[in-house]
């Protein structure tokens, strides 16, 4: 059994432990059931769409989404199911948080018609959503961004490539970022973004590939050749591309942290587990004092992230004031340590850690795009960095 004795710090209200415990009990419910994925597309793509409409049957997608104008997102809320959900299921995780990130943009800056138009079915699992901020050449630098909109009559027209798209052939809209002015890259190249609802169905939206990865989730390219969407597609004004991107990111950065804190929780179980079940040179291996300093680095790693995962996630729900430097540390310090906790737990389970399919194994491959997606952790560092200098100037 998990511990859950953090669900008693300050930073947490009744109704988020009434929330841990009923994704615990949808996760007992209804992910021991589901058929382990196999690793072929099509059914790594049923199951995520079979998880988000049972996601949603729960109720639990209400928490992925602010449906009401002047309401902001529950960042509490969102870390603590996300962190439930990967103990028990990557994909799980993945599929709740892709209907968050895939709508922040509406629940940060959206209108109410939009508002109204698209977060009400994805938070009853109707409708599955998608992030498209990343190029080909614009993954950690947003200002290279390339993908053009033009404005043609009464709409725009998109032309370019999005890459790494979670829920990418899935997804019935995705939120694109595209330029409306400026040139790609330099001082200047973060003004002149956009952001737009685009619908799957749009014409001239394709997608190009398919990515397979590490741990397999719908992940695609997309192509946009003379896309056209109407102009109340765009969210908030022309220009504000950027801004709202790094707004969704404040929220889904430290989100990331809580997932990263779920699956290192469970590499921790399964260590405590074997710790009791092996037995090695006639004494259970918890018994041997190189294995106690393991599980005291595990240990220690796993509090240290969840407060800062929920130091984050309380600052921006009580204050409602940007945390981009606590995002980035709750992002970063997460990611990176579950990491080593995960590889310590393989370390502790011998040769059986590496077989295809044990739950550390899975682990192992689960946690490692972490580190990569949603600002990699050299883009946490610059941001740590530049907030820490730029209040000391
Ligand atoms: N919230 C609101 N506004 C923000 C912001 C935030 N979190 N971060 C920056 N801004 C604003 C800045 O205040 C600045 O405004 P002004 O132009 O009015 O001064 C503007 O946006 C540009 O900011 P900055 O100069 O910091 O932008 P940079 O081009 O230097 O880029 C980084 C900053 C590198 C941090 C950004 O590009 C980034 O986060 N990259 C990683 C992207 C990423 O996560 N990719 C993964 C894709 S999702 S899977």
């Amino acid at each position: 059994m998990a511990d859950t004795s953090f669900l008693e710090w300050p930073f947490f209200e009744e109704r988020h432990r009434q929330l841990a415990r009923d994704v615990e009990a949808f996760a007992a419910r209804e992910l021991a059931t589901l058929a382990a994925h196999a690793h072929d597309d099509a059914a790594i793509d049923a199951a995520c769409r079979d998880i988000v409409r049972r996601l949603g049957r729960a109720g639990l997608l209400a928490h992925a989404c602010a449906p009401a104008p002047g309401t902001q997102l529950d960042v509490r809320g969102l870390c603590i199911t996300r962190e439930v959900l990967a103990r028990h299921a990557g994909l799980a995780d993945f599929a709740f948080a892709m209907q968050g990130l895939g709508t922040g943009a509406i629940s940060i800056a959206g209108s109410a018609a939009q508002r109204a138009a698209y977060l009400p079915p994805v938070m009853r699992g109707e409708r599955i959503a998608a992030f498209a901020l990343s190029e080909p050449q614009a993954g950690s630098e947003v200002g290279a961004i390339a993908t053009a909109a033009s404005r043609d009559g009464d709409g725009y027209v998109l032309n370019g490539t999005k890459t790494w798209i979670s829920n990418g052939g899935i997804a019935d809209h995705y939120v694109v970022f595209a330029r409306t002015a400026g040139m790609p890259g330099g001082k200047d190249g973060a003004r002149g973004l956009s952001a737009f609802i685009v619908d799957a169905t749009a014409p001239g939206l394709e997608i190009a590939a398919r990515i397979p990865v590490i741990a397999p989730h719908p992940l695609a390219t997309l192509a946009f050749r003379d896309c056209r969407v109407p102009a109340h597609a765009l969210i908030g004004a022309e220009g504000d591309g950027f801004r709202i991107a790094m707004a969704t990111l404040d929220v889904f950065r430290t989100t990331v942290g809580a997932a990263a804190l779920g699956f290192a929780r469970r590499a921790l179980d399964e260590a405590l587990r074997r710790c009791r079940e092996r037995e090695v040179f006639g004494r259970p291996l918890g018994e041997h004092q190189l294995t106690q300093a393991k599980i005291a680095d595990m240990a220690l790693a796993i509090d240290a992230a969840a407060l800062l995962v929920y130091r984050a996630a309380w600052t921006k729900d009580t204050t409602g004031r940007r945390v981009t430097r606590e995002a980035s540390m709750a992002k970063l310090y997460a990611t990176e340590s579950a990491q080593q906790v995960i590889d310590m737990a393989v370390q502790l389970f011998g040769g059986t850690g590496v077989v295809a399919g044990v739950a550390v194994e899975a682990l192992y491959r689960e946690i490692r795009a972490l580190r990569i997606y949603e600002g990699t952790s050299e883009i946490q560092r610059l941001v740590i960095a530049s907030s820490v200098l730029g209040a000391a100037r």
